[in-house]
């Protein structure tokens, strides 16, 4: 099939004919990338079968990653890459007269996850097949995955993202395997051979279907499963109860009130809002996912007290968190364990990663609507807070203040962060300042009693997506230089410091650089009409829109640039792209009106002859996971400018790093660990710190109006948010100014502009030094290796859930 270019061209043309019913003159970009797929899948299902039964055979622990998002992206092309099969694949095509780049493009983005969290989800996943370990992803088939963004008259316009539309060559139905929901409905206590019994009764039932996705290791014959499911009406209830007395229209409500729990991805970052659909959602896939993980033990191991040994399940942040109460559940009531053994069981098995410390992110459900919906699992909360909650007792008796704050349920609501820490036996942050807070402050009094539960993983990404795959001409030359090795082994990327001095790498690496930004200012002028100048510093912030992560700050310095471009039109600076890309959550209004402004300024300084074509300011529309591919290996600055304290982690600046960008930033997240690594002279690092930040929210003593009073560049820009700079209704941005001037600007942008401004200075100058620049962006290749996920769930799979590669 993949042997040689003859084998693949017959192969091709038949699964073409096979599954478009087309000739090859006929058929469509999508029609061929369908049939690439389905070759793909057919090559792969023998070895897909195969890691299966050795898994089950060896009996090996194998871990269960739980994640409400999954942001794969797309498919085609790093299957092809894991494979080793890109070059067969293109040249033949070739041949045929058949570009595989159309191929790749004609395939919709899996965009099952909102941002930083689902892509970190999916990175892992490439991890753990490439390094062999039995890992798999549980989660949901969202039947639209994150909304389509189409900017309209500057405002973000939110379209369905119907991705399933033409069908999914990866996905395969299993509908023998799949497990029954229960929501709703009455628990009844019943005495049954002189023990208590938990009977629920009336409740409504939802069948959950798998639909499993490869995931293909590179170049390791591994294939682990990602397993999604898929909310289906059960068949007897659909066609008996309601329909066969005549009641089509209640039927039909049954169908499409469950088909509603996996029809769509939430577009939430960082924001929660308590709806019940939500928590379905949750319930459905965790409970379906620990069913499954229940029956395949079975079919290997007798008890269920050795589960620990064969099986670890990991929450990613508190969405799956009910996978507590579920498997305790499952262990009582169902295995009839005593609670104690279940509850050892269960915090063992469970290990909980912490997202993020935003208090307005942090999940809480009211336990009105949770004791409705799963009233079984209410009460399994409930004792599960009772006995908690006994132990603070006995640990701390009498402070109530301290036990009120740390019981899981309180003030009429269920914390979810406290379950997780309750229930599981490992809670991790994603950068070590990250952690260093959670144990400090956020989660300090527990971590005063569990201390050995807490402990930190940097994240990382996969550098065949984001390197091998997304900038090939990058790879090649690195390879070319140090040979193959970083390939198994990123650390050997730091063989590149020998060549960061070197005139000829450095050349090769600026043209590299310079073609990638060649494809990116190609799709710009083709898609917005905007000439970008090549040799111009593009600088790029692309990530959610958020007011921490700050691209307020960005623009004010745009704003100022522009401003003093007008006093001096031959300012001494390098000409500068100020390239944007973010979704804004549907219904958060000041993160749409940034959006607006972006554009607003854009239009304005991009059509303003007398800057002379200095700068210019880019807003790409619906940024995903397959734009990024295109963006990253085209930068030239990483803006990593949030509140310090406040990006758990951030992903976007390791992904910029290993395509050669050097990074502007706060010390915040994993940004402090690259400067660290890469050093002061490879890194532009400004701003408070989180410490000061923390001081100010403790002590007070910031005021942001009297440094607008007293910073007229400052005040010049605030004030044309609202004095008719802009040419937009009067009040547009007048909440922007409001939350800066009036609420104290609670993110800091005032207070950070000037350290900013001065710094993007300097990196100004250094980038006109293009030797140094080179240096720098070597530099930060060389240092990446660090930022691999491959080190990442090495150390996961060692420190958290004791899995070993099956080699
Ligand atoms: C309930 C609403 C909600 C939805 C999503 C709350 C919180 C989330 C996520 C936890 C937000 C998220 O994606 N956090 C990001 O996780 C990345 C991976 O660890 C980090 O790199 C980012 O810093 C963090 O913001």
């Amino acid at each position: 099939m993949f042997q040689d270019k003859r084998a693949f061209k017959n192969d091709f043309l038949a699964k073409l004919q096979a599954m478009s019913g087309k000739s090859l003159e006929e058929s469509t970009a999508f029609d061929k990338y369908m049939a690439v797929g389905g070759m793909i899948r057919d090559y792969i299902s023998k070895k897909w079968v195969k890691t299966n039964d050795r898994y089950l055979e060896e009996d090996v622990k194998q871990v269960y990653y739980f994640s409400l998002e999954f942001l794969l992206g797309r498919l085609l092309g790093s299957n092809l890459l894991n494979l080793g099969f890109t070059e067969v694949c293109r040249e033949s095509l070739v041949e045929l007269g058949i570009d595989l780049n159309e191929l790749e493009n004609a395939e919709a983005d899996a965009g099952l996850g909102n941002g930083g969290l689902g892509r970190l989800a999916a990175c892992f996943l490439d991890s753990m097949a490439s390094l062999g370990i039995p890992g798999h992803g549980c989660g949901i088939r969202y039947r639209y995955g994150f909304f389509e963004q189409r900017i309209v008259d500057g405002y973000q316009v939110e379209l369905p993202d119907n991705w399933l539309r033409d069908g999914n060559v990866w996905e395969v139905r299993k509908p023998d395997k799949a497990v029954e929901i229960r929501f709703y409905g009455v628990v009844r206590e019943e005495i049954s051979k002189a023990k208590t019994v938990f009977v629920h009764e009336n409740y409504e039932s939802v069948l959950a279907v798998p639909y499993d996705t490869p995931v293909i290791g590179y170049g390791n014959n591994t294939v682990n499963t990602l397993r999604l499911w898929s909310a289906e009406a059960v068949q007897a209830d659909f066609d008996l109860s309601s329909f066969s007395h005549g009641n089509y229209q209640k039927a039909m409500e049954y169908k499409y009130s469950v088909e509603a729990i996996s029809q769509i991805l939430y577009p939430d970052d960082n924001h929660y809002k308590g709806r019940e659909l939500r928590l379905k959602q949750q319930y459905f896939f965790v409970s379906a996912g620990i069913q499954s993980i229940i029956r395949r033990y079975k079919k290997k191991n007798g008890s269920l007290r050795q589960l620990p040994e064969k099986v670890a399940i990991h929450v990613n942040d508190t969405h799956p968190v009910l996978a507590i109460p579920e498997l305790m559940r499952i262990l009582v009531d169902e295995e009839e364990m005593s609670w104690d053994e279940a509850w050892e069981i269960t915090t063992a098995t469970i290990s909980y990663t912490n997202h993020t410390i935003l208090s307005e992110a942090m999940e809480k459900w009211s336990t009105d609507l949770f004791k409705n919906l799963l009233p079984r699992i209410y009460m399994i909360v409930y004792e599960i807070n009772e006995r908690f909650c006994r132990e603070l007792w006995d640990k701390y008796p009498g402070d109530w203040d301290r036990i009120a704050s740390m019981a899981i349920i309180s003030d009429d609501h269920i914390k979810m962060a406290h379950l997780a820490i309750a229930g599981s036996y490992s809670i991790n942050g994603v950068a070590r300042i990250h952690t260093d807070i959670l144990k400090r402050q956020e989660m300090k009094n527990f971590f005063f009693i569990y201390p050995h539960k807490f402990n930190n993983k940097t994240n990382g990404v996969t550098h065949r997506r984001w390197l091998m795959k997304a900038n090939p001409e990058l790879a090649a030359l690195i390879t070319e230089t140090i040979g193959n090795g970083w390939i198994d082994n990123p650390a050997e990327f730091i063989e590149l410091l020998k060549y960061a001095d070197d005139p000829s790498f450095k050349e090769q690496a600026a043209n590299v650089k310079k073609r990638n930004k060649t494809v990116l200012v190609k799709m710009i002028k083709d898609k917005y009409s905007i000439d970008i100048d090549l040799e111009s510093i593009f600088d790029v912030q692309v990530k959610r829109l958020h007011a921490y992560k700050r691209q307020l700050l960005n623009v004010f310095h745009i704003m100022d640039l522009y401003n003093r471009l007008l006093e001096t039109p031959d300012l001494d600076i390098a000409p500068r792209t100020f390239i944007f890309g973010a979704k804004a959550a549907p219904s958060y209004f000041q993160a749409k009106t940034t959006i607006k402004l972006i554009n607003c300024l854009a239009e304005i300084i991009n059509k303003d002859k007398r800057i002379m074509d200095k700068i210019k300011v880019v807003f790409l529309e619906n940024y995903r996971v397959s734009l990024a591919e295109m963006i990253f290996p085209a930068a030239d600055v990483s803006e990593q400018i949030s509140t310090a304290g406040k990006e758990a982690s951030g992903t976007g600046n390791m992904k910029f790093m290993l395509n050669g960008a050097v990074t502007i930033g706060t010390m915040d997240g994993a940004n402090i660990e690259i400067f660290e690594k890469v050093g002061p002279a490879n890194i532009f690092t400004f701003g408070l710190t989180a410490e000061e930040v923390m001081d100010y929210y403790r002590s007070g003593g910031y005021n942001s109006h009297e440094l607008y009073q007293n910073d007229h560049r400052l005040k010049a820009i605030i004030d044309s948010l609202v004095n008719g700079f802009f040419p937009v209704s009067a009040g547009e941005f007048i909440n922007i100014y409001n939350s800066l001037i009036m609420h104290n600007d609670e993110f800091f942008v005032l207070k950070d502009f000037a350290a900013y401004a001065d710094t993007q200075m300097k990196l100004d100058k250094a980038f006109r030094d293009k030797g140094k620049w080179l240096g720098m962006s070597i530099n930060n290749i060389a240092y990446a290796g660090t930022f691999s996920s491959d080190r990442t769930i090495r150390e996961y799979a060692k420190e958290i859930w004791g899995v070993r590669p099956l080699v």
